[in-house]
């Protein structure tokens, strides 16, 4: 049997599944991949299945007999892509199973911001509503309002549709690609971004972080937004300068800010973002429901049980090393 390390996430039914094919070390509350246990596990793996840990070329070498790795996530920031592919080893993710809820969550964020919904249920869970609320408190309007796209993957355009056809809004966005099809359907636009961000109410951030995309919203970004403008970020909080975004945000710049991601993940607890009246910060919950955590994991599992059965997985990301391993 080939021996798979697995860590986070995987349910029963899932660790069962793999048992039956693999030999399987798991370990469920890893803190750190310095974990000795792991380390050794490690070492002799075949395969490797789990979420949020990052993988470096130095990790690399201590995992000689790797053969696949399947990332319980969409997006792969966390992994040396080219050096995997350089070494043979083929990268899985976890596309579509997310898209509709992290779709969700980035209306959540939307609708939040836009009605101070989470300061405003605070002001009740006071006891500080005495009278009836007073324009000081009112919000803005969502539907009908222009929504700007920072990207128009498959999470951006579930996004866009929700805005496009549940709540009227024009669309504009920007994308390395035209997005013919999403065009036709919902009526988007594709402008440069710093058109988009003179343009748009709301400003979501949905571009994967790669090095082109890396601190692509910095200080000019945040300055060509209109101040009644509202910015939402649900992909990585590195797209975005964070220092620039505190002092936008300090100087009214913009609105609000809805965030469900950060520069460093968990938020350091001295980041004054969460304690700002204009921000809805989440703990990154973009794909975070029970349903899709679960479908995410179940990919995760195919796509190990066929790279190492020899057959292509669902969902492989270097399509390069699946023809090394394919062999
Ligand atoms: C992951 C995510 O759960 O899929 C992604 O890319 O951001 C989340 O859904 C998280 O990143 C764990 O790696």
């Amino acid at each position: 049997k080939k021996r798979i390390v697995a860590f986070r996430r995987l349910n029963d039914d899932q660790l069962d599944q793999l048992r039956g094919d693999f030999h399987v070390d798991y370990f469920d509350n890893l803190e750190s991949a310095d974990d000795p246990a792991f380390l050794a596990a490690l070492a002799k793996a075949h395969g490797l299945v789990g979420a949020s840990l990052k993988i470096t070329p130095a990790l690399l070498d201590k995992a000689p007999h790797l053969e696949a790795i399947a990332s319980i996530s969409v997006g792969y920031d966390n992994y040396p892509v080219e050096e995997l592919t350089r070494r043979g080893i083929l990268l899985c993710n976890t596309p579509d199973v997310l898209t509709e809820t992290t779709a969700d969550t980035g209306f959540l964020l939307i609708m939040a911001t836009a009605r101070r919904a989470v300061e405003l249920a605070d002001f009740v869970k006071r006891g500080d509503w005495q009278s009836s609320i007073g324009e000081a408190q009112f919000g803005s309007d969502v539907h009908g309002k222009t929504l700007g796209m920072v990207g128009l993957g498959r999470i951006g355009a579930a996004i866009a549709r929700r805005g496009a056809l549940g709540f009227g809004m024009p669309i504009l966005y920007s994308n390395a690609s035209p997005k013919p099809a999403l065009e036709k359907e919902l009526g988007a636009r594709r402008c440069e971004l710093d058109e988009l961000l003179e343009a748009a109410d709301f400003v979501c951030v949905t571009v994967p972080l790669s090095a082109q995309t890396e601190r692509l919203i910095g200080a000019r970004e945040f300055a060509l937004m209109r101040q009644s403008a509202i910015f939402i970020n649900i992909s990585r909080g590195k797209v975005v300068d964070e220092a620039a975004l505190i002092a936008a945000l300090e100087q009214g710049e913009f609105r609000a800010a809805g965030l469900d991601v950060f520069e460093q993940e968990p938020l350091p607890k001295d980041s004054p973002l969460p304690q700002m009246a204009k921000v809805v910060a989440l703990p990154h919950i973009g794909s975070a429901t029970v349903e899709t955590r679960t479908a995410m994991a179940q990919r995760a599992v195919d796509n190990i049980t066929l790279a190492l059965g020899g057959q292509r997985p669902i969902s492989p990301v270097n399509t390069d090393a699946w023809a090394t391993l394919s062999d």
